[in-house]
């Protein structure tokens, strides 16, 4: 484990807001129980000078990524959102004869595999996971390539040029797509000199991550774990693709995952459109470049954490039987902080194979397949992955259960 001493973008010193105390890795699921689970801390600071938010320590990727039991693809949400992504790509950019691709942190390949339904077919993937990318270069679709490995200046460089895979790859990229990894790199400048290499010179990269200002203004802090290195708001990441000559052209503001950025950059290809000034003007306009408005939400965190408990005990006191629906890493961090565990949740349905039959970390609560609603009838169902609100609730209405709600603030219906 790493301790940062200064900002990870401008080099600057930082101030803490936020301790959530010592927790495990929350994707780390639980095979076969022994005691001792290794815990790290989640301490949140403050960069008062490029308002980067960043957690103080880096657990070792290896750690995190080699084995990842989360898979994009079992969202039929997020698969319609790349699907989206594919289309809007190929109608404002169509500049490209043989459009190719690059996605980087590629999972299980729901981006790869919905811009392939859309027609591009020249798709590279990367993701240092073996379980989702078994080979160097294989997938469970062949006509798409993975390099199994992070994605870094290095890497780019020995792959562009150097055609992995049946088919090949070789040349620049059209596009390259980091969706909700950003967050997870800690040497954010060796990543963009990677993309920088990769990128064709009339080339788009297109990044997607939770937005910070959605993360205080909706309470999300069980969307804070180790995993996610940084909080961005628009200012930090102006500066950093700057730095990267990869100058930020267009953004947008996209209801995914509790509300997050889209960002477009390129080598200067594009001009800057209205949306980039107008967001940071939001963000300035609306305290978060201010050091005391994270303090206050630091303190809201306690009540969603004392509600959601007393709910739970409170209704396992009046004998109603609450199960969880998505293990979700936030939904595990949630846990967590709310030092919530069996009986008060009997088991967590998530319809993810790779991670039925585990537990979760540090509140040791079985995770299973879809037929346990069926089976053990649940009176409320704990929506741990909130964000898919509205798919998880389409998925069970027929159970009759009442729903939990827990962020931003704790809700019954
Ligand atoms: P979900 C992930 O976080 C991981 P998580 C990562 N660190 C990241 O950055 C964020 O996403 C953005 C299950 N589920 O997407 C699947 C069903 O079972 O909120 C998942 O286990 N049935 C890369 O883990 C979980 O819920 C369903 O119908 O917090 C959702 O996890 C649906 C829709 C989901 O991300």
């Amino acid at each position: 484990m790493k301790r940062l001493i200064e900002c990870r973008i401008c080099k600057s010193s930082l101030r803490k807001y936020l301790d959530l105390g010592s927790v495990p890795l929350c994707n780390n699921l639980i095979v076969n129980y022994s005691p001792g689970t290794e815990r790290y801390p989640i301490e949140v600071l403050f960069c008062d000078e490029c308002y980067l938010s960043q957690l103080s320590v880096v657990v070792d990727p290896k750690i995190l990524y080699s084995e990842y039991p989360y898979h994009s693809s079992v969202s039929t949400t997020f698969q319609k959102h790349c699907f989206d992504l594919a289309l809007k790509l190929k109608k404002e950019f169509n500049q490209f004869k043989y459009p190719s691709v690059v996605d980087i942190a590629s999972n299980d390949g729901c981006l790869l595999k919905e811009f392939k339904a859309a027609g591009f077919e020249r798709l590279l993937g990367f993701d240092p996971a073996k379980n989702l990318a078994s080979s160097p270069y294989g997938f469970p679709d062949d006509s798409i390539c993975v390099v199994n490995n992070f994605f870094s200046e290095d890497i780019a460089k020995s792959v562009k040029g150097d055609p992995p895979g049946k088919d090949g790859y070789g040349g620049s990229a059209s596009f390259i797509i980091a969706q909700n990894v950003l967050a997870h790199v800690d040497d954010l400048n060796d990543f963009l000199k990677g993309v920088n290499w990769f990128l064709d010179d009339k080339g788009v990269f297109i990044v997607e991550v939770p937005y910070l200002a959605n993360l205080i203004k909706g309470n999300q802090f069980d969307t804070i774990y180790h995993e996610h290195l940084s909080y961005f708001l628009l200012a930090p990441l102006v500066q950093l693709f700057h730095n990267n000559k990869l100058p930020i052209f267009r953004v947008e503001h996209l209801p995914i995952h509790g509300g997050s950025i889209r960002i477009y950059a390129s080598k200067n290809a594009y001009d800057e459109e209205s949306s980039v000034e107008a967001t940071l003007e939001y963000e300035y306009n609306n305290g978060f470049y201010e050091f005391s408005n994270y303090l206050s939400f630091a303190k809201k965190v306690d009540t969603v954490r004392d509600n959601l408990k007393n709910e739970l005990v409170k209704l396992y006191d009046s004998q109603k039987k609450v199960m969880g629906y998505g293990a979700s890493a936030k939904g595990i961090s949630l846990l967590n902080y709310c030092g919530i565990k069996t009986p008060y949740i009997s088991s967590i349905v998530d319809d993810t194979p790779d991670k039925q039959g585990k537990m979760t970390p540090g509140s040791h609560i079985d995770i299973v397949d879809f037929s346990h609603f069926e089976k053990e009838e649940p009176d409320y169902i704990l929506l741990l992955a909130w964000n898919f609100k509205d798919e998880l609730m389409a998925k069970t209405q027929h159970l009759g259960a009442n729903y939990i709600i827990p962020i931003p603030t704790v809700s019954i219906i």
